[in-house]
């Protein structure tokens, strides 16, 4: 299968699959779309029916875009591997807290966009994007607190994937947060699959 995504320095949506697909060691081509050139819109509607990406082509030639119908589609693909929780109400919770993702926190995605190369601490901290900080920090308390971590739900799953880009934002601006929080953030930064991602996006310069 073949992941379409933009740049890594700042295609939050893309970081999301493609991080699944690496973390699970899911085999897979990756094609690149440098954003904000004249022809980036041409490029990516040659792949994706919404001109945006990421959008996942299937073995079988099936486009799928939206980040959330992606991750679903593999963890269809893949029931083995676990990227939901197994337990049937952590994975409700899960299920919550990553549409809460997808769809919200509109506030904190327009001040402090991802932008892993940039490191300006304090730089976004509007009251509306740090009201939606401090919602993120409530749930990944809470999250830690109910799984033991090291990750959302223990080990990492699709929750993680989905709070990724958020998690290089704050390594970027360092709002306030808790030190589950702080720790959190430096336990995902760490793992194998991510520290990929932002040796890309250094690679991208
Ligand atoms: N809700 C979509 C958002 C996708 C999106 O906005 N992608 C941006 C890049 S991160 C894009 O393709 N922009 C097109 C462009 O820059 O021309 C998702 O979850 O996949």
């Amino acid at each position: 299968m073949k992941l379409v995504i933009g740049d890594k320095n700042s295609s939050s949506w893309s970081m999301r699959p493609w991080l699944v697909l690496r973390h699970f060691d899911i085999p897979f081509e990756e094609v690149l779309i440098r954003l904000g050139q004249p022809d980036t819109k041409e490029t990516i509607r040659r792949y994706s029916p919404s001109c945006k990406v990421p959008c996942l082509i299937t073995d079988s030639g099936e486009a799928v875009w939206e980040s959330l119908a992606i991750i679903e589609t593999l963890a269809e693909c893949f029931p083995q591997l676990a990227m939901w929780p197994r337990d049937a109400a952590a994975r409700a919770r899960a299920r919550s807290i990553s549409a809460e993702m997808h769809g919200g926190f509109a506030d904190m995605r327009r001040d402090m966009p991802m932008d892993i190369r940039t490191i300006a601490p304090g730089s976004g901290a509007s009251p509306e994007a740090l009201e939606n900080v401090a919602r993120i920090d409530e749930i990944w308390r809470e999250c830690l607190a109910a799984h033991g971590g090291p990750f959302l739900f223990g080990e990492f799953s699709i929750a993680d994937a989905m709070f990724a880009p958020v998690v290089m934002r704050f390594n970027s601006y360092a709002p306030p947060l808790g030190d589950e929080a702080r720790a959190y953030v430096k336990r995902l930064t760490a793992l194998p699959a991510v520290a990929a991602w932002i040796e890309g996006a250094a690679r991208e310069r």
